[in-house]
């Protein structure tokens, strides 16, 4: 069985099998037409193809991609769309040249250079873009493949997921940018490589995201949540209850991620790390096999449920609560337990230095109980969401309503237990419910379930009846 994640992106002819036929359709229409003038007035030709990629809400599983857990995320309906034209590499001009249709982004240019660094000091939106470029060529060097030239790009953006808002209008832009790369070079990689080389190449942004947000991007499926582990990247479709819909609300306070790496993101994929370090020394692990080994707490877990078992218990907060103070610890408090400099383990990661620089202390107890009590929760809102809300007693009850005449039967209110409501003709209701009490209640009966004389609080029929009231004589 071909597993979709293992397939290559696909490539449709129109827009209808992305954006289905309603008024999402129309609204694409217009923009794929905007783009293309917009592509047209900037670079005097029309585009040679087109590449789109959506934003997400995360459902479950906050801060955990990073550490290695799984998430539960879904694709919305806002993207990005990339038109891109390749061209001529020209002396003296700039190779890469990146529009968009939003007049709030000047276009920008970078040279065709797949190994130029991105200037984090100075942000600029086509960043974004380089990152998806260096992504292809790192990824296509790995490979081994015949190494595509640089070439001239013409590229024009559009992108409708609301910046800075969680909803991850980086990832859009990002593997919209790769992926539309890669067309324009009449290549196609999986899926799954994709999801991990746009994961690797948004870091060169700044940010040490965790994957969540390019895997969904990349291997959702219109209709279905998907649950994504990592190492290696995997996407499994989770089917949510057809009675709902999320609604997604913006606090209107937006988040600059990139921006405040230092402080927020990174900080918290440091403290993750220290958090894994310390937890791997005092559970056994020589300092310096815990600096190399531990990179996340998935790395240490195991360690921690085996303390855990020698208390009864299979929970790693166990670890956490005996090892990792409460109490935010200084560097030096750490050092002391590491036996090295931070400066020294985190070397190689210039982003991690930048929040040595701007730490003023490490909050080790608090990352490292959050990540494994939420790394259970996406567990357990998969198992609600894909689990009935009905029961064999409910499913059995209902039955025997309809088979008895009933003209609709259901379970009432939250399920999974309870009662079943069903609508019986009034003539009929008294020989409804003897029958009921023959065919259900009877066998519960007999075993104890229910006292006989209790019957008639467990079935009986109502009319619509009134609201509150004060009674005052
Ligand atoms: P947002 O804030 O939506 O970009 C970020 C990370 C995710 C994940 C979540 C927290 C990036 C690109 N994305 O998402 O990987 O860690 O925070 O669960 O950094």
């Amino acid at each position: 069985m071909v597993v979709h994640e293992e397939l290559p992106v696909p490539i449709f002819t129109s827009l209808e099998p992305v954006y289905g036929s309603g008024p999402q359709l129309k609204e694409a229409e217009l923009r794929f037409n905007r783009l293309k003038s917009k592509f047209v007035e900037c670079f005097g030709h029309t585009p040679d193809i087109y590449a789109r990629s959506p934003g997400r809400v995360n459902l479950i599983g906050e801060h955990i991609d990073y550490e290695g857990y799984s998430v539960l995320p879904m694709a919305i309906r806002q993207d990005t769309i990339v038109a891109i034209r390749k061209c001529e590499l020209k002396e003296a001009d700039k190779g890469l040249k990146i529009a968009n249709v939003n007049e709030k982004y000047a276009v920008c240019y970078y040279p065709a250079d797949p190994d130029q660094e991105i200037d984090l000091k100075n942000h600029r939106w086509g960043h974004y873009f380089i990152c998806g470029y260096k992504g292809f060529y790192e990824y296509a060097r790995s490979k081994g493949k015949d190494v595509v030239k640089p070439v001239g790009l013409e590229v024009a953006v559009d992108g409708i997921v609301p910046t800075g808002s969680g909803l991850s209008s980086s990832a859009a832009f990002v593997c919209s940018s790769t992926i539309a790369i890669m067309a324009a070079l009449g290549t196609n990689f999986p899926k799954k490589d994709l999801a991990q080389l746009t994961c690797d190449c948004e870091r060169h942004i700044g940010t040490q995201s965790g994957g969540m947000d390019q895997a969904i991007s990349v291997m959702a499926q219109s209709g279905f949540a998907t649950l994504i582990d990592f190492n290696p990247i995997r996407g499994t479709e989770v089917q949510l209850p057809a009675s709902g819909t999320f609604v997604i609300a913006h606090s209107l306070a937006e988040s600059q991620k990139a921006v405040t790496a230092a402080t927020n993101y990174n900080n918290r994929v440091v403290e993750c790390r220290l958090a894994s370090i310390v937890l791997g020394i005092k559970l056994g692990m020589k300092p310096e096999e815990a600096i190399t080994k531990a990179k996340t707490l998935s790395d240490v877990e195991e360690l921690c449920t085996s303390f855990a078992s020698t208390r009864g218990s299979s929970d790693p907060i166990l670890a956490v609560k005996e090892f990792l103070k409460e109490e935010p610890c200084s560097a030096e408090d750490v050092e002391k337990i590491t036996n090295q400099k931070l400066q020294a383990i985190f070397a190689n990661s210039p982003t991690s230095l930048d929040v040595l620089r701007a730490a003023k202390h490490f909050k080790l107890h608090q990352r490292a109980a959050h990540v494994y009590s939420e790394a259970k929760r996406v567990y357990a809102f998969k198992e609600t969401v894909s689990s009935k809300l009905s029961c064999p007693e409910l499913e059995e009850l209902v039955k025997i309503s309809r088979d008895n005449g009933a003209l609709g039967a259901r379970l009432t209110g939250a399920g999974w237990g309870g009662c079943a409501v069903a609508l019986v003709k009034e003539s009929y209701v008294a020989q409804f419910i003897g029958s009921l009490k023959d065919q259900y209640y009877k066998s519960r009966i007999d075993k104890g379930v229910i006292k006989k004389d209790d019957v008639d609080l467990y079935i009986f029929a109502s009319k619509p009846s009134s609201g509150s009231a004060i009674i005052e004589f």
